[in-house]
């Protein structure tokens, strides 16, 4: 490109700096981006240019009087994505996938999150927008692109290929295999940049939509081999512990490890659960493995020993897949099955899924009396929602696995003046300082509902089992957590973060000097195994990533859906390894050993769900006679 053309572009080349200003602005004051060194930060700073000079270039194939109006089009549209990812952001400590932009159905109730979420200086980032409006209606000189040749085209275009080139080459040094091998979006990000990763998100789509249509049956023999290597037996005592025992299982809406044994101002956040404890498996380093699809997630996991998915919610991407679920399974073995939320049923799409997994029963909204008195922030509160569950689960026929999710602890994190028991914390983060009300509200809300099993008599013949769903403070919460917990939040602290609560309540097996604590580093998908060989079920030829949390033969391992792994001596994440006991940096090395089954297990469960594969999975034949079951 001759010098002459720049006049001629200037209208593009000040929509495209202003868009690449902006975007950096937005990294670096919006998003939180780790940068570990000035490559990086380069990287960060150059990677909007490729993609902006691409879109806004398209310009120059139009008619003039066209260009400046699409310019204006495209500055528009541009921002707001990037408005967008903002405000979810916000929340999700996430950039959006297309599948999460589908989820539709939820974005109605979603409402009151949003205005929570919605600042209005994020206006501010449709400033620039305005100003070019401006330039085209006052100063239409400024705002002209005069004709290009075709040679100058050409020339354009050929230095956009190059500088995207140079990106691209420049973050595959920093990080190699990053289209192919990365979990993280923070990683695409601030590598190849929001932009491009939207586009890489849109081709990841299509993949995976083509997927299912290519696989077949052979596309399963590897991951079956895998399975059988890691089969794990179960221990002998707890082999059976459940037969004929209803399984009560209670999703902790957003309940974080660090609440339990946790005091603000002398009182206790979870008194009850603390004492709960005293009585049960307690499990302190049991992590949540979720991800867009928050409790849906959590769900999936539990229910398949499956990990979700990297984008989107399996819940709505692949709600008609085959699978071999809990409910499914125990089926066979005369349990009666269901869930109790009240919230809408579709929400996750929650009433399709529940059919794929072999659920008989869900009471959703419709089954409970809801009304303004009883309600808060989501819907119903928690005590009226256990209460009426109780009642609910005796119309069951026993035994049965029923999962109950409760919801109040859920951001915003409301509640009403009359319901709250200890004090709101006084760091920074209004959302920090609600959730301890919430927390411990939802913890007397538990004590009851364990009070109305027994009186109703469902209690002594149950097995309950506890659990936090995925966090509720997120990571754009760090400096305030840092306050409360007393110390700087690093990368590692936010990976132990993660871990959420697992209690295991066994009447008259777990209580008192039987209580245990177990430290074994464990996650939401070692439930599957656990409860199916509670129930005496054999899981040699069953699908799952897990492992039975009782078996003498458990690895301590446990890898999050972003790629970050725990082992009882280390964590890894966002590319380094830590001392499990120090949070101290150390040798990459260390962790090293980890790696290929930390990616082999995601890449696994990703072919399972993209491919559909259980469709051709015949191996699963449960009703083998349970002497054959512990080998
Ligand atoms: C909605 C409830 C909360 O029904 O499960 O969902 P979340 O936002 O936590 O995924
Ligand atoms: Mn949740």
């Amino acid at each position: 490109m001759n010098k002459s053309s720049f006049p001629k572009l200037q209208f593009l080349l000040l929509a495209t700096v202003f868009m690449w200003i902006k975007t950096y602005i937005v990294y670096k004051t919006r998003f939180d981006i780790k940068i570990e060194s000035w490559m990086q930060e380069f990287i960060l700073f150059i990677n909007p240019l490729s993609f902006l000079l691409l879109v806004f270039g398209i310009s120059l194939f139009m008619k003039e009087k066209r260009r400046s109006g699409y310019i204006i089009i495209v500055s528009f549209l541009s921002s707001a994505i990037l408005f967008a990812n903002v405000v979810f952001y916000r929340f999700f400590n996430d950039f959006i996938t297309i599948p999460v932009l589908l989820q539709t159905k939820n974005m109605a109730d979603l409402g009151s999150s949003f205005t929570e979420l919605f600042k209005f200086s994020d206006l501010l980032l449709f400033a620039d927008v305005l100003i070019l409006v401006a330039l085209y209606f006052f100063k239409p000189n400024l705002a002209r692109i005069e004709s290009v040749s075709r040679k100058e085209r050409r020339y354009y275009y050929l230095m956009v290929a190059a500088l995207f080139f140079f990106n691209l080459g420049l973050s595959e040094t920093e990080r190699p295999q990053l289209l192919t091998r990365t979990f993280d979006r923070e990683i695409l990000i601030k590598n190849i940049g929001t932009y491009n990763y939207h586009i890489y998100d849109i081709v990841l789509q299509s993949k995976s939509s083509a997927q299912r249509a290519l696989a077949d049956s052979s596309n399963f023999v590897d991951i079956e081999n895998y399975f059988n290597a890691n089969y794990k037996k179960p221990d002998e005592e707890m082999f059976n512990i459940a037969n004929g025992k209803n399984i009560i299982l209670v999703s902790l809406e957003s309940t974080q490890s660090f609440v339990i044994n946790e005091t603000v101002n002398g009182e206790e956040i979870t008194p009850f659960l603390n004492d709960l404890i005293e009585d049960s498996y307690y499990y302190e380093n049991f992590y949540h493995q979720t991800a867009q699809g928050k409790t849906s997630d959590s769900e999936f996991i539990l229910d398949n020993s499956l990990y979700p998915l990297g984008r989107g919610a399996v819940f709505f991407t692949h709600g008609s897949n085959e699978f071999t679920a809990t409910p499914e399974i125990i089926k066979e073995f005369g349990y009666y099955s269901s869930v109790l939320h009240a919230n809408n049923k579709s929400f996750w799409n929650r009433d399709i899924m529940y059919e794929s997994l072999g659920y008989d029963k869900f009471f959703d909204i419709e089954s409970y009396e809801v009304n303004e008195e009883n309600s808060v922030g989501w819907g119903l509160k928690d005590k009226e929602f256990f209460e009426q569950s109780v009642d609910l689960m005796k119309t069951q026929p026993q035994p049965f696995y029923s999962k109950l999710i409760t919801l109040t602890n859920h951001f915003p994190f409301e509640l009403g003046e009359e319901d709250k028991q200890i004090d709101e914390l006084d760091t920074r983060s209004k959302t920090l300082n609600r959730y301890i009300p919430t927390v411990r509200y939802q913890d007397e809300a538990v004590k009851h509902f364990i009070q109305k099993l027994k009186d109703e008599g469902l209690y002594e013949n149950s097995i309950l089992i506890f659990y936090g769903d995925h966090y509720g403070i997120s990571e754009n919460h760090n400096v305030a957590m840092g306050e409360f917990l007393g110390k700087e939040i690093t990368p590692f602290d936010s990976v132990q973060l993660q871990r959420v609560p697992l209690i295991i309540h066994i009447p008259g097996v777990t209580d008192g000097e039987n209580s245990k604590l177990i430290s074994d580093v464990a996650g939401q998908i070692d439930l599957k195994p656990t409860i199916l060989h509670m129930l005496g079920i054999n899981t040699k030829n069953d699908i799952h990533f897990g492992t039975d949390l009782f078996s003498g033969q458990k690895v301590s391992f446990t890898v999050l859906r972003d790629g970050s792994f725990i082992t009882d001596d280390y964590v890894y994440t966002k590319s380094t390894c830590y001392d499990k006991e120090t949070g101290e940096e150390i040798e990459e090395s260390n962790c090293e050993p980890y790696f290929d089954k930390a990616s082999r297990e995601l890449e696994y469960s990703d072919q399972i769900i993209y491919g559909d594969l259980l469709r051709f999975y015949e191996g699963t034949t449960y009703n083998e006679e349970l002497e054959n079951a512990i080998k």
